[in-house]
């Protein structure tokens, strides 16, 4: 019943009728042409004309297969998670009506072999978790589909891929693009898209795109490799690039490779206006270290403030200060984190008894003064002072200790819960009960500010 709405479109007929005629589909004898699901219905150890199938290790070694699938929807090649394909010979996948490779999990891609994979509106690839291509020559031709679908990371390593998707993204990832090495070749109407970031770490990256040629919502880092983008409509990078610690780079930018000229200071570009560019990050002995500096606003001197520098949820710096001596009143003090490499930051500041102070997308590619931004709020974080209870907010269950009998009107020393002491002065007292019920502090919470 579903056959239906799976025709064949006029686009499909018409790159149909241009392979016969340019003879780009192999004149091969006996194709296969039962789609090969390595999940439902292939459950043991099996082979056929040119493939082989390992269960224990969840291998699939191609050598010489020439698949052709037209099943309305199904994958031509469905593998369970945490599955290997091994490329020998030339083999070849074609799906007329789904995807070529479907993994409901992680895949890798290996050996010396080449995997040609056609679809027409579907992806080449899609995978439920990360795709990582670590040889082979794998060549993804979608008519009308996406190259790669990665819902985790896509890692190229090595090997050599090449996508042409004119009317589709060449890769999407819902997690990083990591390049290590290897070669990836991009002809499409979209380059490589990343909902967290793309890395590059090296191998060869050559993007010919209609739209943009790649964007990260996190952040893109540029640490080794060559990447090489010609836009046509829309820009090189979506994202401006971060250039990793202990690199300089050569690069040229321009409407295109022609008009490219060599960029002298690249910090100063502005790689989101650039149709081409060439960036070749090399090795060299300045540190490419910045240090991000503030002041701090807060109560109490016997405890410590402490600063930390996340990427995404991944603490990469952390500092603790102890305040300067003498005096119960609020205070400021400034703090220094040396050391730090390019990258986008989230800066988080706690301190016992305090509400957090959180300024998101601190971006780092010099050293960055908070004191000196125009915004007042970055000027002096001031921690909001009261939350006894380490709830992260400032409310009822936070005066109900502060006003216990155990704690009000004692010392400290004597308090059952001596956090009460809120200015530290060694006592319980108004002057804490003024702090908490202050409106400033409040029933109010952790802040949160972009940079
Ligand atoms: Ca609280
Ligand atoms: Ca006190």
């Amino acid at each position: 019943m579903r056959k239906s709405i799976c025709k064949p479109n006029k686009i499909f007929a018409l790159f149909l009728a241009l392979l016969f005629i340019f003879g780009a589909l192999p004149a091969r004898a006996e194709p296969t042409v039962n789609s090969l699901d390595f999940v439902e219905t292939i459950t043991a150890d099996a082979a056929g004309n040119g493939w082989s199938w390992a269960k224990s290790t969840k291998t699939l070694v191609l050598e010489g297969i020439n698949l052709v699938v037209d099943e309305c929807g199904a994958p031509a090649i469905k593998l369970p998670d945490s599955s290997k394909i091994i490329l020998s010979g030339n083999n070849s996948v074609e799906n007329l009506d789904g995807p070529g490779i479907y993994s409901e999990g992680s895949f890798t891609i290996e050996g010396a072999g080449e995997l040609t994979i056609a679809t027409v509106e579907w992806a080449g690839v899609y995978s439920e978790n990360d795709v990582i291509l670590d040889g082979g020559t794998v060549t993804i031709n979608s008519v009308n589909g996406c190259g790669i679908i990665a819902d985790g990371d896509f890692v190229i390593e090595d090997g050599a891929l090449t996508i042409n998707s004119m009317n589709g993204i060449a890769i999407i990832t819902s997690e990083d693009f990591r390049a290590g090495g290897g070669m990836l070749n991009v002809n499409s109407d979209e380059g490589i898209f990343a909902v967290n970031d793309i890395i590059i770490n090296g191998g060869i990256l050559t993007l010919n795109v209609l739209g943009t040629g790649m964007a990260a919502i996190n952040e893109i880092i540029l640490s080794g490799g060559i990447t090489d983008i010609q836009a046509y409509t829309n820009y090189a990078f979506g994202t401006a690039p971060y250039f990793g610690p202990e690199f300089t780079y050569t690069v040229f930018a321009g409407e295109n490779e022609d008009a490219a000229v060599k960029i002298n200071d690249p910090a100063d570009e502005i790689f989101t206006e650039n149709k081409y560019v060439y960036i070749v990050p090399f090795k060299t002995e300045g540190d490419g270290k910045f240090t991000v500096s503030g002041i701090v606003q807060s109560y109490n001197r016997n405890n410590p403030v402490k600063v930390r520098l996340l990427r995404g949820t991944a603490v990469k710096y952390e500092i603790t200060m102890e305040a300067p001596p003498d005096g119960s009143e609020r205070f400021t003090q400034p703090f220094e984190i040396t050391g730090v490499t390019a990258g986008i930051y989230t800066m988080v500041v706690t301190k016992t008894s305090h509400t957090s102070f959180t300024v998101t997308n601190i971006q780092a590619n010099g050293d960055i003064a908070l004191t000196e931004h125009n915004r007042e709020e970055l000027q002096t974080l001031a921690l909001l002072c009261g939350d006894i209870d380490g709830s992260g907010s400032i409310n009822a269950s936070d005066l109900a200790v502060l006003t216990n009998s155990q704690n009000y009107m004692k010392s400290a020393s004597d308090a059952a819960n001596p956090l009460a002491d809120l200015n530290g002065d060694g006592n319980i007292n108004a002057s804490d009960l003024a702090i908490l019920t202050n409106s400033l502090n409040y029933m109010k919470g952790g802040i949160t500010i972009e940079f």
